[in-house]
């Protein structure tokens, strides 16, 4: 990254309606699309701003908005104008013109075309304000990067690095306004609850006395141990398992082709039910639903802190296990001495804290032993506690959306 010699954007302010487009690659899964979508809907509901969402791959986008349709070029959907981002960009137009914002997700290359657009903007005073989103990480050194600036080496338009994180120096985390009141009022109504169950599962109630878990990860060595770990124990378990990565080898311990949605699986202590996978907007109700949330990736990690429940995050793993760092260093963080004076802040003992940690790292292939259950399940109402406090600790700093708003605000003055 080179610091900016060149001066910033020349307009004094943003439009009343300031025109955002969002690029959004797929690089795999849902993750990349969850993010943008999510700030997408976020920017315009709560920003007022006017978004362009463009998108390589919108079979993907359907998974979590079941409305969105791949053969179209352009919808609209939650008031966001749906572009689907083909090969051939096509020459700019009054269509594709890039707007006052142009944020690309997670280092993705906007066209060629468009860089050319911004800079046309640029000579007429005018600039975009250019911004790289960047991945989410608990490592010390976003600290330092947030905000970092590169300037276009020919163009001389700068783009600046945000990125998400978990210190009052980065770029904060993606909440929505609501979020904590609508969790909040599902955990409060035993109705809400039983509706969901009702309305998921087509059972008339939350099951009683059970211990319900929810499992979303990829594919894991560590799953037939903690399997039959559950099936053994002393209080009985649901676990409910979305479709996806997980959901073939769980049906294939039960000795099943599929765990097909809706489908319950018993043995000893254990009930597995198939689920459907759920759109989006209603992903999180599943977490709250549940005592403890087996997450994934990047944006239901994120959306298990929100639920204010205990958590094992399985990381997306790279190569030559670069994840293992990122996975130690938000553990750090989340297990930390706090010295705040939230409620429950110091509460974790030394054991719960360790329970978590050793689980959290077998569950991700640090050692090929067996995740110890009987030590997490030790744990949870204190990792519950922490969980709350932990959420409201977050909360108190500027949501992703907000810090994106008034940055954009701040670079035009
Ligand atoms: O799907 P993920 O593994 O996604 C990503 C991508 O792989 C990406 O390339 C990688 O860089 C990133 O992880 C770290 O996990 P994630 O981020 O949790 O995204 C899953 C999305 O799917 C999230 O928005 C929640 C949503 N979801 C539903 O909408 N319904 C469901 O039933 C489930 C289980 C998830």
């Amino acid at each position: 990254m080179s610091l900016p010699t060149a001066s910033s954007p020349a307009s004094s302010t943003l439009p009343l309606v300031p025109r955002c487009d969002l690029f959004c690659t797929v690089v795999d899964n849902f993750g990349d699309i969850g993010v943008c979508w999510r700030l997408a809907r976020q920017l315009v509901r709560e920003h007022g701003w006017s978004v362009r969402l463009w998108v390589d791959d919108l079979t993907s986008f359907r998974h979590l908005r079941p409305d969105i349709d791949p053969s179209l070029a352009r919808q609209r959907c939650d008031g966001v104008d749906v572009r689907r981002w083909d090969a051939d960009f096509g020459p700019i137009t009054g269509d594709n013109a890039p707007g006052d914002i142009v944020i690309e997700a997670f280092a993705c290359n906007i066209p060629d075309v468009c860089v050319q657009a911004m800079h046309a903007r640029k000579k007429a005073g005018n600039a975009p304000v250019w911004i790289n989103l960047e991945y989410l990480s608990a490592e010390d050194w976003v600290d330092g990067c947030h905000l970092q600036k590169s300037l276009h080496p020919q163009l001389g338009l700068l783009k600046t690095f945000f990125f998400p994180g978990f210190t009052e120096r980065t770029g904060g985390l993606i909440r929505e306004r609501e979020l904590f009141s609508r969790r909040d009022a599902f955990l409060a109504s035993p109705e809400l609850r039983d509706a969901w169950w009702q309305r998921t599962l087509g059972l008339p109630a939350a099951p009683k006395g059970a211990l319900i878990v929810s499992l979303f990860a990829y594919e894991n060595p560590a799953l037939a141990a903690l399997l039959t770990q559950w099936a053994n124990s002393a209080t009985p378990i649901v676990c409910l398992v979305p479709q996806g990565r997980i959901a073939p080898a769980v049906g294939a311990w039960f000795g099943r082709e599929v765990l097909a949605p809706g489908e319950p699986a018993t043995r000893g202590a254990l009930t597995v039910y198939g689920l459907p996978f759920v759109p989006q907007i209603e992903f999180d109700a599943l977490l709250w639903a549940c005592d403890l949330n087996f997450v994934r990736g990047e944006d239901s990690f994120v959306r298990a802190q929100w639920a204010a429940k205990p958590f094992v995050w399985h990381i997306y793993p790279q190569d030559e296990n670069a994840h293992h760092g990122k996975l130690d260093a938000f553990l750090g963080r989340y297990l930390a001495d706090r010295q705040d004076d939230t409620p429950d802040a110091a509460s974790l003992s030394h054991g719960a804290r360790e329970a978590l940690r050793t689980f959290w790292h077998l569950w991700n292939g640090y050692a090929s032993t067996a995740p110890d259950w009987p030590a997490l399940t030790a744990a949870l109402p204190e990792l519950h506690r922490h969980a709350r406090a932990w959420a409201n600790a977050q909360a108190a700093h500027p949501d992703l959306a907000r810090q994106l708003a008034s940055f954009a605000e701040i670079q035009v003055k």
